[in-house]
């Protein structure tokens, strides 16, 4: 656990934003400490979500992943402060929202999704995820700050 400050990347996906949970979200993370450093509202592109879940690209549920992650608005943030990529990942609860709202009541995905494909939020789920999903949305925007 690093104790300086540190960034990650935070998406609130089609769904999120089409069952207004926006705000809710945004309160969420301030009131656990986060800072939002900047923000961008897209529509994004076929291209840019295929680049940006590249891991994925051989998975059997890639296309509907593309179909889902294009089909409305998203709202991308770059959060920061002390253990921002964990401690987002365990605000955010498991990929699957059937589990978490067993598992994780309390966690973001348990209070807004309706099942696996779609689960509301992304979180850098690495110190090597947040620094390629930060600089591939911000260019500019490092995972750690200079310490100068
Ligand atoms: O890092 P996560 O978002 O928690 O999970 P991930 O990187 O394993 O998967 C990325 C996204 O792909 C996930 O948020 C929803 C979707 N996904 C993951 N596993 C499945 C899936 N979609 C379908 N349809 N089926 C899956 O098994």
């Amino acid at each position: 656990r690093s104790l300086e400050n540190e960034r990650t990347l935070a998406i609130v996906k089609p769904d999120g934003i089409s069952g207004n949970y926006t705000i809710s979200i945004t309160n969420i993370i301030l009131q656990s400490g986060f800072t939002i450093q900047t923000h961008l509202t897209l529509h994004l592109a076929q291209d840019t979500v295929t680049t940006f879940y590249a891991e994925h690209s051989t998975k059997t549920f890639f296309p509907s992943l593309i179909n889902y992650m294009t089909s409305g608005p998203v709202l991308i943030m770059v959060l920061e402060k002390v253990n921002a990529i964990a401690d987002w990942r365990t605000l955010i609860g498991p990929t699957d929202a059937r589990k978490a709202k067993i598992t994780h009541p309390h966690s973001i995905r348990a209070m807004c999704v309706e099942d696996l494909r779609r689960n509301c939020v992304h979180g850098s789920d690495s110190h090597e995820s947040a620094a390629r999903e930060i600089s591939f949305f911000f260019p500019g925007y490092a995972v750690i700050l200079d310490p100068s």
